[in-house]
């Protein structure tokens, strides 16, 4: 498989996230990919490149122009505030929530950067936007990756920070910019008729789902945490199946809190079923390792041996494969349950 890993990420490094009434150190480190890259210079899966920039075009195919603008401004806009907020990070603290308009965008910061995102837990750094970006060029970079003859049956673009909780014109989930849904409009610009994005993380891929929710070219299935009980509570219910051409085109699999891999994996089997049904020619996986008995931020239990087990499931569905790094926040054993996915898809597809 063909590796892109996204040399920018280090550069967004948030110090704080707001949980329950304080500011708590971040969860989405650098040091979450480092461990990553340790592990494949220990378990070498193939070549490690470095991608090319990501054309504005596919941005603004996924992410509003608006969103894209204030993102890449936000920094300065925060440090001209005051220069002393070049020691802190950007948190947004007030939000338009129902009835309150969200069409003009307004002229004081801390309101633009509460249009543009949904929680107080993604703060945005001094080196936030050219992470981002730089990790959607990975994660196009992969897709393109696929096409031709000789192709890779499978890219994967190791970056950081993650990207399935980002929609249109927002940020949070420490998410930015929707990588996977990057990955799945380049794979259908170069000629997918049909693309799946299955997301794996712990968590529901709100952003995703909401990105591609009225179409049926893509179709989106997220395994994840019941959001009666887990982040980000607002979406995610069996229910949404779609609306519109989209309608059919979106499958949800909530399970509850303390769900072992056994159960998982018939979640899993249901998934590839749906995606075999749906016949695509491309697939994407929103891979986060979030999942694993030890992370801090997460209640299922699947164990690092059983990762192996989920990249060979995934290779079963026998299409060439994109995958996004999401979420993961044992950090040490990281690099183990990754490269486990990528180990497992890798000897089940040859
Ligand atoms: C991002 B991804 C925990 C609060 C949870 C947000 C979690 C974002 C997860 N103290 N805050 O899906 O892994
Ligand atoms: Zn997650």
């Amino acid at each position: 498989m063909l590796i892109y890993a996204n040399p920018r990420h280090a550069g967004h490094s948030g110090r704080q996230e707001m949980y329950r009434g304080r500011l708590v150190p971040c969860h989405e480190v650098p040091a979450r990919l480092e461990h990553v890259l340790a592990e494949l210079a220990r378990r070498p899966l193939g070549e490690i490149r470095e991608a090319p920039p990501v054309a504005r075009a596919l941005l603004e195919a996924v992410h509003a122009p608006r969103y894209l603008r204030f993102l890449e401004t936000a920094w300065q806009q925060w440090v001209a505030l005051d220069p002393a907020n070049a020691a802190l990070d950007a948190l947004p603290s007030v939000w338009p929530v129902r009835g309150f308009r969200a069409d003009l965008e307004p002229a004081n910061f801390a309101a633009r950067l509460g249009l543009y995102s949904f929680d107080a837990g993604t703060p945005l750094t001094e080196g936030t936007w050219a992470a981002a970006e730089a990790g959607a060029a990975c994660a196009a970079a992969a897709a393109f990756s696929l096409a031709g003859s000789g192709a890779p049956r499978a890219a994967v673009a190791l970056t950081r920070p993650p990207g399935h909780h980002a929609g249109a014109d927002f940020f949070g989930g420490y998410c930015f910019v929707n990588n996977a849904a990057v990955a799945a409009q380049a794979l259908r610009e170069q000629g997918a008729r049909r693309v799946a994005v299955l997301d794996v993380d712990y968590h529901h891929g709100n952003g995703t789902q909401s990105l591609f929710y009225e179409r049926a070219d893509v179709l989106t299935l997220s395994i994840h945490g019941d959001p009666r009980t887990e982040y980000p509570f607002y979406l995610g219910h069996a229910d949404e199946t779609g609306a519109g051409a989209g309608l059919g085109f979106n499958l949800n699999l909530p399970l509850p809190a303390g769900t072992d891999f056994a159960h998982w994996r018939a979640a899993l089997a249901t998934a590839l079923a749906r995606i075999a049904a749906f016949a695509p020619d491309a697939l994407v996986v929103a891979l986060g390792v979030d999942t694993y008995e030890g992370d801090p931020i997460s209640r299922f239990r699947l164990a690092s041996g059983d990762y192996l087990q989920l990249g060979a499931d995934i290779a079963g569905a026998g299409l060439p494969t994109v995958f996004t790094l999401e979420g993961g926040y044992a950090v040490a054993a990281m690099g183990t349950n990754v490269v486990n996915v990528l180990e497992g898809f890798e000897a089940a597809a040859r």
